[in-house]
């Protein structure tokens, strides 16, 4: 078999990649190692910045997005018992964040997909990308046991952060710059109304807390945790008598507690992997880059990357020129580490790190007062969290 773009996994970066090749006539076919519902069953990001949605949109998916997306024009930082807000419309000209989960997201592209007849195939097993430092790149891989091999001009790894792509290239082809942190986060999912209209990130002695939420009906909250967490060591109970203690009284006395649709332990790191190329693979989305979850930056990401990619791929085909594809890396890198930076500084800015003697902690609450007193400080935070400009 022979296609244009061979994509590896199909999740965020990988169809909405796919849904613009596919909208500019290029062929592309997506290999994904679980099954459909394995991809829709994992609860990941929840806030998408406006070029994201922008994208849904230009791709024809903004009805469901735009009739259950909920418009977020601020957030509230919690600390020292009591909420501020930060005007993220007021601060950025109108701006704001929408409120839509990743497995929607998902959910839209895969039926965009399925309708125009474009081909995943899922279950794809021991996917690996061959030969792309030439002009002649392959992917083989099994399914039901039978070895298949698609030949591609281009092959893209957005596989995430464990995938097969990254680990396909060559020692020293590319370099990473990684920072883990000493803590995770714990989540909990729940059909109950969510204890506030906006998001409320907390700073506590205790830990960083998140109130986030899906829908008018169902919340999604967080919790700093030791790095080595696990979730069956928590029931719905004890974790929201911990929100509790987090949240100021006013907000703790207003938390719905429910049953837990879903618990689980992310690890917080941060990762980079530089050039995001080599030869005709290119890494795009977790393949290429994580960030910690506090600047919900993730998926954003992932978003500017396919719309850089697709973009470049376009060029190549259409005007018969290299410029886009050799300037994708540099181009969306220059997006990551803006998103690094403001990631690694929220979360700064709100976790309690092991051991940190107290300096950590007063330069915390200084910086915490600056952004409430400080329209000027405080602008720096919105207009990063709405998301900069492609
Ligand atoms: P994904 O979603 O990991 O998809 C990769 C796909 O590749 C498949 N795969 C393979 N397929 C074939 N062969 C292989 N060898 C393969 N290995 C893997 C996988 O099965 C999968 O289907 O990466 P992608 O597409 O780059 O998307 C990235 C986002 O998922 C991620 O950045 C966000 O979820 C991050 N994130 C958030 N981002 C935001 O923008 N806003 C948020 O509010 C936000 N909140 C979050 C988050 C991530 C979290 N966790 C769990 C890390 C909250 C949390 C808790
Ligand atoms: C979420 O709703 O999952 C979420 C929201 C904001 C973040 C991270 C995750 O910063």
């Amino acid at each position: 078999m022979r296609v244009q773009v061979a994509i590896i996994g199909a999740g965020p970066a990988g169809l909405l990649l796919g849904e613009r090749l596919g909208h500019a006539g290029i062929d592309a076919i997506i290999l994904e190692r679980q099954s459909p519902d394995y991809v829709l069953g994992r609860i990941r990001a929840g806030v998408l910045e406006s070029g994201t949605i922008d994208q849904l949109r230009e791709l024809g998916l903004g009805a469901r997005v735009d009739a259950a997306g909920l418009r977020h024009g601020g957030i509230e930082l919690c600390f020292d018992g009591g909420r501020h807000r930060i005007d993220l419309a007021g601060l950025t000209g109108g701006k704001h964040v929408t409120v839509y989960g990743q497995t929607e997201v998902t959910r839209d592209l895969m039926a965009a997909r399925a309708a125009a007849g474009r081909t995943t195939v899922y279950n794809a097993e021991a996917v690996t990308p061959l030969d792309f430092d030439g002009e002649k790149p392959r992917v083989a891989y099994r399914l039901k046991g039978a070895e298949q091999t698609i030949r591609a001009d281009f092959i893209v790894g957005a596989d995430g952060h464990h995938g097969a792509a990254r680990a396909a290239l060559p020692g020293g082809a590319i370099a990473a710059f990684e920072r883990v942190y000493p803590y995770s986060w714990l989540g909990l999912l729940a059909d109950v109304p969510p204890v506030s209209d906006e998001l409320i990130y907390v700073r506590h002695p205790r830990g960083f807390a998140l109130c986030s939420m899906r829908s008018p009906t169902r919340s999604r909250y967080y919790l700093q945790a030791p790095a080595d967490a696990r979730a069956d060591a928590w029931t719905p109970d004890s974790f929201f008598d911990e929100l509790a203690r987090r949240l100021d009284p006013e907000a703790a006395a207003r938390l719905i507690r429910g049953p837990a649709l879903e618990m689980s332990v992310a690890p917080l790191r941060c990762f980079v992997a530089e050039p995001l190329r080599f030869g005709r693979l290119f890494l795009a989305g977790d393949a290429g880059h994580i960030v910690p979850p506090t600047g919900a930056k993730g998926l954003n990401l992932a978003a500017s990357d396919a719309f850089y990619l697709a973009e470049a791929i376009q060029d190549f085909y259409d005007e018969k020129s290299t410029a886009g594809i050799d300037a994708y890396s540099a181009r969306a890198l220059a997006r990551v580490w803006g998103a690094v930076r403001f990631s690694a500084q929220m979360t700064a800015l709100t976790h309690q790190t092991p051991g940190d003697g107290g300096f950590d902690d007063r330069l915390q609450m200084a910086n915490l007062r600056a952004l409430v007193r400080s329209e000027t400080e405080a602008r720096g935070l919105a207009e990063n969290y709405v998301g900069l400009p492609y």
